[in-house]
């Protein structure tokens, strides 16, 4: 067995570093806070059984390249995906617009149009075929569920805010955390970052929790959350902003690492972009799966020109949208979610502050 330290500035940089030198094969025997030069940082020992396998050899021709590519990469799961496109292709056919009311018609046009794609459509057109007369709303109505993000609506104590990077996690929880500060000035919020790496979004976060009276935690490693948790009975609500996660890194096994996995008391809320391609949101789906996944955050509604993902996610996911963001500015750019809002978004293009995206 080969044994190895590793320290970093967070737990996030510890573990990349295991990764890259260890392989997927690491195991962490211990996982600690410790103080270097008078800083905190993250101390990692982990284990391989023997050394790592050597790389295969580079294949730089053009036709090794190719070949190589092509061997690498039809797993199962895109195999999967190519049957569940054959399926679909094969029922599309038998998708017959005269048996729907011009009104179920038109509304599946449109939501062809806003790149909803063929798993919600045929699902819509077989509930909208049963009942002739089924308004529109009869059959997309189970489709999407909202949970507004507000103080009140959700129970848990912990919030994360999980998602690729720059889609806009630190902006919104900052966002959510003024809004509940305003609307409920009594609140006692507490904001964390796990996104130490990153010095931008931990200083935007420590910045509005000093200048709104807010506590601020940062979590390294999991000894910081595990305070966190000893202390959390002080505050209402404690939200935490998860980094952007690189590589193969999962959430789950991020959670892990950080002992997030054990909190039942936490919810992770998924941020996403709706223009991310659909290869992309199927990637980010199994990257950030996670059974304490609780909602979605759209963000960056001004910067799309379709919708069609909202509904997507929510079909694949069966997760509940908790908030909408449609702007970069800190005021008046995020709404805790309404189903009459997604329905507006979608259909009229219509943000939450009332403007129309072209
Ligand atoms: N136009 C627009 N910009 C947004 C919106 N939400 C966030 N942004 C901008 O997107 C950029 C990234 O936002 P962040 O909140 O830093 O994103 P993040 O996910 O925390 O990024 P990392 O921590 O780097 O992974 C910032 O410039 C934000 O102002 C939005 O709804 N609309
Ligand atoms: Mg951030």
């Amino acid at each position: 067995m080969r044994m190895k330290t590793y320290r970093a500035a967070t737990s996030t940089a510890a573990f990349a570093k295991v990764r890259s030198e260890l392989g997927d094969e690491a195991v962490i025997l211990s996982n600690k806070t410790v103080t270097e030069n008078g800083c905190k940082c993250c101390e990692i020992v982990a284990a391989v059984e023997s050394d790592p396998q050597p790389r295969r050899p580079q294949r730089d021709t053009r036709d090794g390249v190719v070949d190589a590519a092509l061997r690498d990469s039809v797993g199962w799961q895109r195999e999967w995906s190519q049957i569940k496109g054959q399926i679909l292709a094969l029922m599309k056919p038998q998708m017959d617009p005269t048996r729907l009311s011009s009104k179920q018609r038109i509304a599946l046009e449109y939501l062809e149009r806003e790149e909803v794609d063929e798993r919600v459509l045929t699902h819509v057109y077989c509930t909208m075929r049963e009942t002739r007369d089924l308004p529109v709303m009869g059959a997309l109505d189970p489709l999407l569920k909202a949970t507004p993000f507000r103080a009140g609506t959700w129970t848990n104590r912990f919030h994360a805010f999980a998602g690729p990077g720059g889609a806009g996690k630190t902006s919104s929880l900052v966002r959510l955390a003024l809004r509940m500060k305003k609307e409920q000035p009594g609140m006692r919020l507490c904001l964390a970052t796990a996104d130490g790496g990153r010095g931008k979004g931990r200083l935007i976060l420590k910045h509005y929790a000093e200048l709104s009276g807010l506590a601020f935690r940062e979590i390294i490693t999991k000894d910081d959350f595990a305070l966190l948790r000893d202390e959390a009975r002080q505050f209402d609500m404690i939200l935490i902003d998860l980094p952007g996660l690189s590589g193969r890194t999962t959430l789950e096994e991020w959670s892990r690492l950080y002992g997030l996995h054990e909190c039942p008391d936490l919810s992770i809320h998924l941020v996403l972009n709706p223009y991310y391609s659909k290869g992309q949101f199927e990637r980010f789906v199994d990257k950030y799966k996670s059974e304490q996944l609780a909602s979605v955050i759209w963000t960056k509604l001004d910067e799309a020109c379709t919708f069609g993902a909202i509904l997507n996610m929510a079909f694949a996911g069966g997760l509940p949208v908790s908030a909408l963001s449609y702007g970069p500015g800190l005021k008046n750019s995020i709404s805790p979610a309404t189903e009459e809002m997604i329905w507006r978004l979608m259909f009229m293009r219509r943000l939450p502050d009332g403007t129309t995206q072209p």
